[in-house]
């Protein structure tokens, strides 16, 4: 135990001189109330929770420590530069990023900024980076506060992205994310390879796994115009056509005029219905990012015939791929995505974005690598008693499971008490280690719902 702690001072000193002040101020009482409360942990058993506070506490420190020629401090005369500057965009972004720092230490984007790399760029490149960063500064309560706007600025911006994506994801910068469907051999996978719900005690449940994906040859939907949403959705269609020939189906358009077009009504039975994704425009996160501009234009779904495989156009992502079902067998809607998207990655004209070192890129940083969310709805009536998915959340943290509404992020959960799961990690993780993650969340999951 005291070596635990002393590990973590020693880091902490390393780390000091490269902190800036007000999230160093942070890390240094986060890490030290989470290193005393370590030393509890393992005295009284562990609580992972807390050893889960440490870890972030230790992962901000190391990706900040890294920090010799990176210095995330604000330098007055830079501020007073840029609150100057001809474009009205830049000077509201820097000054708002920059004020985020001391109102708002847990966005990230806000801590890793740095005024002094910032300033070494081109004008033409600050605005680009502006660009990513302006969610974070318009919504100074971000957790993570940036969005690629183009699939090579995680490499253009690497000063800054290399540490938001360490930072975020809990591995060291520059680790290479490897991409992995094979689920044999996989640490937790039963012996006869099948997922199954029912040796766990349970029901048939809705199961879903998507992936974010996006085209090589477009912006990313942050810096897309009208015509390029409009283009890729005609790309898409063209693709949706040979899609249809195996597994049927049709898809629904938003864009007025659309061959296609869908109507208030109808699109509001697709959301329910857990096919389509929502408004947009109501997200001042994805609103400031640009990603919901033009909203409906260039925005749509592909839904196959049997309802269970579905593309979206124009998300956070160019593309969301999923297969959806309900049973009880998580292998069916795993591997029936991985032959969906071979599919889709088999069409003329279709190359999808990825880097040598990120995997596959994604709009937010939170997304890339594998860009998969595998979840279920499941019912947690006893952790949810009091109406609200407080305590399910301090359970499924430790456990690397978050925790949504019915109807996705920022709902709310089921009359019932039922809330979707699915493992948080997306980079540096194995396809086949996510599915089987989420099998073992769940067990672990449904032995805290009987005991609550
Ligand atoms: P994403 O999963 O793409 O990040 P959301 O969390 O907003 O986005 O969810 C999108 C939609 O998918 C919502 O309607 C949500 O209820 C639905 N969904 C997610 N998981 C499941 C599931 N296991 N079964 C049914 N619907 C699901
Ligand atoms: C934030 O920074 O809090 C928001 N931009 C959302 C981050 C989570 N990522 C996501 O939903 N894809």
């Amino acid at each position: 135990m005291i070596g635990h702690l002393r590990n973590a001072t020693r880091r902490l000193h390393q780390a000091a001189p490269y902190l800036g002040k007000a999230v160093g101020a942070t890390v240094a009482v986060g890490a030290f109330g989470a290193a005393a409360s370590l030393s509890l942990a393992s005295c009284e058993g562990i609580d992972a929770n807390l050893v889960g506070r440490l870890e972030n506490a230790i992962s901000r420190i190391e990706a900040m420590a890294d920090n010799k020629d990176y210095d995330t401090s604000v330098d007055a005369a830079l501020i007073a530069k840029y609150s100057k500057s001809s474009d009205a965009y830049v000077a509201d972004c820097i000054a708002k990023i920059c004020a985020a720092k001391t109102s708002d230490p847990s966005n990230i984007t806000a801590a890793l900024f740095s005024l002094k790399y910032f300033d070494s760029l081109s004008p033409a490149d600050q605005k680009a980076f502006a660009m990513c960063i302006n969610s974070g500064a318009q919504n100074a309560d971000s957790g993570m506060g940036s969005y690629a706007m183009n699939p090579g600025d995680y490499d253009k911006f690497n000063p800054f992205f290399s540490r938001v994506i360490a930072f975020y994801h809990k591995v060291p910068r520059g680790t290479k994310h490897v991409t992995d469907w094979n689920l044999k051999g996989v640490e937790g996978l039963p012996a006869d390879g099948n997922l199954d719900l029912t040796r766990l005690g349970l029901p048939a449940l809705s199961m879903r796994v998507r992936v974010g994906r996006n085209l090589a040859d477009y912006p990313l939907p942050g810096a897309m115009t009208a015509a390029d949403r409009l283009r890729m959705e005609q790309k898409m269609c063209g693709a949706f056509e040979k899609l249809k020939d195996q597994y049927g189906g049709r898809y629904h358009s938003l864009t007025p005029g659309h061959p296609d077009f869908i109507n208030e009504e109808e699109y509001k039975a697709l959301v329910k219905g857990h096919k389509m994704f929502k408004d947009m425009a109501d997200d001042t996160y994805l609103a400031d990012a640009g990603i919901a501009s033009d909203w409906p234009v260039g925005r749509g779904c592909y839904v196959s015939g049997d309802g269970g495989f579905i593309i979206w156009v124009g998300e956070e992502d160019h593309l969301r791929i999923m297969c959806m079902a309900r049973g009880t067998i998580l292998n069916q809607v795993f591997d029936r995505l991985k032959g969906a998207l071979d599919t889709v990655e088999s069409i003329e004209g279709l190359t999808f974005a990825h880097s040598d070192t990120y995997g596959y890129v994604t709009s937010c940083p939170t997304n890339l690598g594998t860009g998969m969310r595998a979840s279920v709805h499941l019912k947690c009536p006893n952790l949810t008693r009091d109406g609200t998915d407080d305590k399910c959340k301090a359970v499924c943290k430790p456990l690397g499971l978050s925790v949504r509404g019915l109807g996705g992020e920022h709902t709310p959960i089921g009359a019932d008490g039922t809330v979707d799961i699915s493992p948080s990690a997306r980079f540096c993780i194995k396809e086949a280690e996510i599915i089987t993650a989420l099998y073992k969340g769940i067990s672990l999951l449904v032995e805290e719902e009987k005991k609550a």
